[in-house]
């Protein structure tokens, strides 16, 4: 009776039951009913005296199926089968490999014993989905490893390595190696002992513990999940080990886990779980698309970017060679390097070998000819078509013939860029964000020429330097600086209409963005922008938009580029980077507002948090009409990982679409009525509304 997901085997006195549910061994309905049926059937059979749990494949049980989520459950629970392993008459050792991670952890503690390869990563990352451990989790860890470690693993939901979890108690043993085989000799160096270990039994309550542990936690991670339930619902459970019984405590689990399991923050997280693997998935590019091997790089440019991006290869063990014009500027930008690397080192994030593996994988160069053998050339110049085209065409005759050459422009076109080379299906664009080895978004933008290769080749890269890629279509600024270049135009028409400069950042943060509009222009350098609109002035951008940035460019022409001239849209001490607010910015504003005959008034939280946020949405929808995104999700993407959006509100698009489309489009049409030069018309999202559609 194996049964597809789960199947099993004996091995002369020893039953294994081995998951098989590819690629993850997610626990689905199939699988759980396999693992009861398999045990029983090995309780039943004299011959079998102990039991070995394990997964096929690349992975031990990586938790529920996320899939099954909101849909009806089917019985048996994880909960039963737990119980089921849990009371099992024969010992249980659960031989981990790979990412035993929430209900496969939780699996695994219902086992009497844990062992592990020394590869292994285990965890309970449930927060990361909006919710808690749903099964026996908060429970169990807690009476295994202390409340420290659970309150810390389940609140991160970052998995720990094997030899942690040996320190920690949580498993027995670690091996190198031959998991079956090694799992096999430790049950049988067990089967004498009349009694064995059971978690849930280990104590009844978790004693000796001062309740202001579990505030002082809380006041902890307060920071980081700013505006979310389930980390604070994890402490509330695990805090419940050492008020209640174990059974009362999985109630405790069980009430809590539901509260968070309806939340929109659920819904946003698993949204953002399954974008972010979906954006990897390009319609015409078939799954079997050859793909270049790379294994050197070239950066040209050592400035904030260029070091950055040499970071993310030197990170994975791949040789790249920085190219800079002088020898000074070169030097400076690989002390900039080395300081971050050393930073790493000194918070203990980073060994002193290690740190200098790294940097002898970063070379430096001034003149561009060392490219000549790099598999990827990544140019990072200053941000002007004409230099680019002048880059490329020099770049073209260097590089080797299966190089792919990437630029990081940020707005410009990516087919003129190519266009200067003889190989334009080599060229794409690599859209870093700032800091370029901080940043986990990588925006990778498709010529028109860019072959499938290449386009294939780069998302691989992007995954293999630990990055979070989505495809764009060229069109100016791509998805993501597209519709941040809308939404600043709003902000600053906000602010001329009559919002206070800080009021429209204040309620930008606690709707949950990293920072307000004016503060990330602070923060880039109002400069960059400056340059950017000159540009569109001079294509005509503006000829039916309402211009916004007047104070923008006042600002830049007083020599107010923000932090790095401690002056921007607002004050900044030289010392600490803290802020304070410019009243003169505010009166700025006023005068503008004055000379352009726009009539000021008292702008509500709710206006601003909505104008923001449509104006997002709406040039979202625009990108995908005109077929520059390739979905919704994409566009979710790009602003949770490069825009500081918070994920657990999953996005401008699935927010708006929470909100009701239809809702939106008549606040927009109310807009659009009062400001028609700050809200371009979509179809698209018209057709939606009228189809009564969703993104899909
Ligand atoms: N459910 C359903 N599908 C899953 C899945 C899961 N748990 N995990 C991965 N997949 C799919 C994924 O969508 C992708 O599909 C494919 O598997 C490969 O994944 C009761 C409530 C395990 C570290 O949160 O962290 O247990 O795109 O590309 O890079 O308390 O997947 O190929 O169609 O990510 O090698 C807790 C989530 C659940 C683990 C592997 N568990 N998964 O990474 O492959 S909640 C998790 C991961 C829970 C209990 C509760 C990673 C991975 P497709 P991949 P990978």
């Amino acid at each position: 009776m194996n049964n597809q997901a789960i199947k099993y085997e004996i091995k002369e006195n020893i039953g294994i039951i081995k998951g098989a549910n590819h690629p993850v061994n997610a626990l689905s309905y199939e699988v759980r009913k396999g693992l009861i049926d398999s045990l029983q059937l090995f309780l039943k059979d004299d011959n079998i005296e102990g039991i070995i749990l394990c997964g096929e494949g690349r992975t031990f049980f990586a938790g529920a199926d996320i899939s099954e989520f909101g849909k009806p459950m089917q019985s048996p629970s994880l909960n039963d089968v737990i119980f089921e392993f849990e009371n099992s008459n024969k010992p249980i050792v659960a031989a981990l490999h790979g990412t035993p991670l929430g209900g496969g952890l939780e699996l695994a503690m219902g086992c009497n014993y844990r062992v592990a390869l020394s590869s292994t990563n285990l965890g309970l990352p449930e927060v990361k989905l909006g919710i808690i451990p749903g099964a026996g989790g908060t429970q169990r860890l807690p009476r295994l490893a202390g409340i420290e470690k659970a309150l810390s693993m389940i609140t991160s939901g970052t998995p720990i390595n094997a030899k942690d979890a040996l320190n920690s108690g949580i498993v027995e043993e670690v091996f190198p190696d031959n998991i079956i085989e090694n799992a096999m000799n430790f049950i049988k160096s067990k089967l004498s002992l009349d009694n064995h270990p059971i978690v849930s039994k280990l104590s009844e309550k978790v004693s000796n513990i001062q309740s202001e542990v579990f505030d002082n936690f809380s006041n902890k991670i307060q920071k980081k999940y700013r505006g979310r339930k389930s980390p604070l619902c994890a402490i509330e459970a695990v805090k419940a080990t050492t008020t209640l019984t174990f059974t009362e405590g999985l109630e405790k689990e069980r009430e809590l886990f539901k509260l968070c399991h309806d939340s929109k923050e659920s819904s946003s997280l698993i949204h953002m779980f399954f974008s972010e693997r979906k954006a990897l998935k390009i319609p015409d590019i078939p799954k079997d698309t050859k793909i270049l091997p790379i294994n050197s790089a070239a950066v040209i440019g050592c400035g904030t970017m260029g070091g950055g991006i040499a970071m993310n290869f030197a990170n994975v063990g791949i040789p790249v060679i920085v190219i800079e014009d002088t020898q000074e500027s070169l030097n400076n930008g690989i002390k900039i390097i080395e300081k971050n690397y050393s930073n790493t080192v000194s918070k203990g994030k980073m060994s002193d070998s290690e740190f200098k593996n790294r940097m002898s994988l970063i070379k430096g160069a001034t003149s561009l000819e060392s490219i000549v053998g790099a598999d990827v050339v990544v140019e990072a110049v200053f941000e002007e078509m004409k230099l680019k085209k002048e880059m490329f065409s020099r770049i073209d005759k260097l590089a080797k013939e299966n190089a792919i050459l990437a630029t990081n422009t940020s707005t410009l076109d990516i087919d003129q860029i190519a266009e200067s080379t003889s190989r334009p299906e080599h060229v794409i664009g690599t859209h870093f964000f700032s800091p370029a080895n901080v940043m986990q978004l990588l925006e990778i933008v498709r010529g028109k020429k860019t072959s499938k290769e290449v386009i294939a080749s780069t998302m691989k890269l992007a995954k293999n330097i630990k990055k979070t890629p989505v495809l764009a279509g060229n069109c100016d600024g791509f998805i993501g600086n597209r519709m941040f270049h809308e939404y600043v135009r709003q902000a600053h028409a906000l602010a001329e209409e009559g919002a206070k400069v800080s009021d429209i950042d204040r309620v930008i943060y606690d709707f949950g963005w990293a920072m307000g509009p004016f503060a990330v222009n602070d923060l880039a350098g109002n400069d960059v922008g400056w340059r950017i609109r000159k540009r569109h002035k001079q294509e005509g951008k503006y000829d039916n938009l309402r211009y916004t940035s007047t104070v923008a460019d006042q600002l830049c022409e007083l020599g107010r580029y923000g932090q790095k001239t401690n002056r921007g849209f607002y004050i900044y001490d030289q010392q600490t980077r803290k802020k304070q607010i410019d009243p003169e910015v505010d009166i700025m504003f006023e005068k503008v507002a004055k000379e352009k005959g726009i009539s000021r008034r008292q702008i509500d939280d709710n206006e601003i948090l909505h104008r923001l946020s449509w104006a997002l949405f709406n040039t979202g929808c625009m990108i995908l009409e005109e077929g520059y995104a390739l979905r919704a999700s994409d566009i979710d993407v790009t602003y949770a990982y490069g825009y500081g959006y918070p994920h657990w509100r999953g996005g401008p698009m699935k927010y708006a679409e929470d909100y009701g489309l239809e809702k939106v489009l008549e606040e927009i049409e109310s807009f659009r009525t009062k400001n028609p030069d700050m809200w371009p018309k979509c179809n698209y999202l018209e057709e939606l509304v009228k189809e009564n559609k969703k993104f899909n």
